[in-house]
């Protein structure tokens, strides 16, 4: 079988997913800096924004989602990232693992899904574990024909103890979990971002033409994160997966406006940054 098409969740080959799993990943601490943002339906509504060309959402939320879409008549909703596994920072754990808590079968046939994310922990003790589960995810995306989006994060015991590991943006590291991401089936893979546009090309000589986004990281300034969108895009990259640096903004459609022609036409955001 063949690769299937991003074409639902990309615009002119390009992506800017929006994430909204972090309720799940990091807690409530993360819609601290804007309370709103803890509100689903304030996250869904900036979904609406042209830019976005799809939404990341766990499986509760996303059934919040279809409701919300149905319950007031919207039309122009991002297209549904269903992201079926995902962990708590809460438990204390032996090592990075990412539990499946929904079937590609439910995210496709009651929640509409138009993409499949999954988080792999390359690194950990548990890769042996994940890879598997990845394995059944990615086959039965495969029968819908709908593509598969990798959060591709190395991190670990395993790889803590290599002597070369300097960190989860190590362009070295980064490059090698999206390499698997080419390897294992996905679709497009999202990645830490390695610090410089030279580390991203890196990722993309890995990666033989798969599509890669960038992930978005903590709050910066606006400045700082167009750049490194930027960097991403002039080095290859098909975009970026964001969360807080949308969400816990006060205006996040005003950076949307400009994350736009950087992601989309390639501009320089010293052209567009206001
Ligand atoms: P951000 O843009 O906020 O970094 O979101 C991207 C993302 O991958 C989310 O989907 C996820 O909740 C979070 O980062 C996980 O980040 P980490 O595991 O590094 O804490």
């Amino acid at each position: 079988m063949n690769r299937v098409t991003t074409a639902q969740i990309t615009r002119n080959g390009n992506a800017l997913i929006l994430a909204y799993d972090h309720g799940t990943e990091h807690g409530p601490v993360d819609f601290e800096p804007m309370p709103k943002s803890a509100d689903p339906t304030h996250v869904f509504d900036v979904g609406r924004h042209d830019a976005v060309t799809a939404i990341a959402l766990q499986k509760g939320i996303a059934e919040y989602y279809r409701s919300w879409e149905a319950e007031h008549g919207i039309d122009d909703g991002a297209p549904l990232l269903v992201k079926v596994n995902g962990n708590s920072n809460l438990p204390k754990r032996d090592d990075y693992y990412s539990p499946t808590q929904c079937s590609v079968d439910y995210a496709v046939e009651h929640l509409d899904a138009d993409a499949i994310g999954y988080t792999m922990y390359a690194g950990s003790i548990h890769e042996d574990r994940m890879w598997t589960e990845f394995r059944e995810i990615q086959e039965t995306a495969r029968e819908y024909g709908v593509p598969v989006v990798m959060w591709s994060y190395p991190r670990g015991t395993g790889i803590r103890e290599n002597d070369a590991y300097t960190g989860q943006e190590d362009p070295a590291v980064v490059a090698y979990g999206a390499r698997l991401g080419l390897e294992l089936g996905a679709d497009v893979v999202k990645c830490k971002y390695p610090g410089s546009r030279e580390g991203w090309t890196q990722v993309e000589d890995a990666v033989g033409g798969l599509k890669t986004v960038m992930s978005g990281g903590s709050k910066r300034s606006d400045e700082a994160f167009l750049d490194d969108v930027y960097s991403t895009v002039a080095a290859g990259g098909n975009g970026l997966a964001v969360g807080r640096n949308i969400f816990q903004r006060e205006d996040p459609e005003g950076l949307l406006d400009e994350l736009e022609p950087v992601i989309f036409e390639g501009a320089d955001p010293r052209q567009v940054h206001r």
